[in-house]
């Protein structure tokens, strides 16, 4: 497969995340695309290679320029930094109601983040623009007809973001960027198969007919994110019918995700498209330990398999994962499944 490297990941590794009010250990942290990389270069067949570094504008097609923006000043602002000035910025304070007049620094952190698990770093922006150029180029790549398939190696993740806010230790949507890219040519459809909900593109997308979102995930009702993921949500105006949710109760093995990954795979048939877009975690995994599902390490092969049926061309985009141990194997499998 060929492989689309983020070649600034190192730019964005935070000191920790904020659970319950203690700062812990960070989950979603450098050595994760490591991992991988050394899992994909010992399993063999895999080319690895840097994008060009994408114009901001490219990022606007699908986030709010002003969040572009917020994100660009406060990596800036924190390098610039000097003395007792914090160089990791966290929201504390959350939008309650409408804020015109909300403004500052402190304002917008929470103004445009949802969760207290995604600092901005000097390094942040950098990060963010490296994985969407990695999505971007993975996405030309595809609608010029010179690959077929293609993975997009990068963290931090992106599926969380929204066209306005971090979230998840999500800045930039990729999988949402290549969708949005190929959406140009054809009908797209986007299988989110990470055990977390695909809040972003369901929330990018949710008014659009052309694109048909599809996630299956941990019941929202116990697991992170919280706020969307449920199976009443369809989509709305031109969009209604084009979001599909499949909520998993926690303990998910095999034979539980099975009839719920060939409900989807059904779902994206009927839709038609002519691409799609695979936000694939690794955190579905028994050993993760964030997820909360049971499958195993070969499970990982069949579900790229199956995802290979469909025939289309594919963007696959790293979302989640954080074993360290299984993501670099799950990874492997997915893809030789893809491949066929
Ligand atoms: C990102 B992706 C557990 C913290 C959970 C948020 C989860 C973000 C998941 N103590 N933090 O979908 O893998
Ligand atoms: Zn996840």
């Amino acid at each position: 497969m060929r492989v689309i490297l983020n070649p600034k990941q190192d730019a964005h590794v935070p000191p920790g995340e904020i659970e319950n009010g203690e700062v812990i250990p960070c989950y979603e942290r450098p050595e994760r695309l490591t991992a991988i990389r050394t899992a994909l270069e010992a399993a063999g067949g895999h080319t690895f290679e840097e994008p060009p570094v994408c114009a901001e504008d490219a990022v606007a097609a699908v986030h709010d320029p002003a969040y572009i923006t917020y994100l660009r000043e406060t990596a800036a602002e924190i390098r610039r930094a000097r003395g007792s000035t914090p160089k990791v910025q966290w929201p504390t304070v959350f939008p309650y109601g409408p804020s015109p007049r909300a403004g500052g620094n402190r304002a917008l952190r929470g103004q445009f983040c949802f969760d207290t698990y995604t600092p901005v770093l000097g390094g942040t922006f950098a990060a963010a623009l490296g994985g969407a150029s990695a999505a971007l180029h993975a996405a030309e790549l595809i609608a010029s007809g010179t690959a077929k398939q293609v993975y997009v190696l990068t963290r931090p993740p992106g599926h969380h973001a929204e066209r306005d806010r971090c979230g998840g230790y999500c800045y930039f949507n990729h999988a949402a960027l290549v969708a949005e890219r190929l959406a140009k040519l054809g009908r797209v459809a986007v299988l989110d198969l990470d055990v977390h909900h695909g809040n972003g593109a369901q929330h990018i997308f949710y008014d659009r007919g052309d694109v048909l979102t599809v996630s299956v995930h941990g019941d929202p009702a116990g697991l992170y994110p919280f706020f969307s993921g449920y199976a009443d949500e369809t989509g709305i105006g031109a969009g209604a019918g084009a979001n599909l949710n499949v909520p998993l109760p926690p303990g998910t093995g095999v034979k539980e995700y099975r009839p719920a990954l060939a409900a989807a795979l059904d779902a994206v048939r009927r839709f038609a498209p002519a691409f799609l877009v695979l936000p694939f975690g690794a955190d579905a995994h028994e050993a993760d330990p964030i997820g909360g599902f049971k499958l195993p390490t070969g499970y990982f092969r069949e579900m790229g398999a199956a995802v290979r049926e469909l025939g289309l061309p594919t963007v696959v985009t790293q979302e989640g994962g954080y074993n360290l141990d299984a993501l670099g194997p799950c990874v492997a499998e997915v893809l030789r499944g893809l491949e066929g």
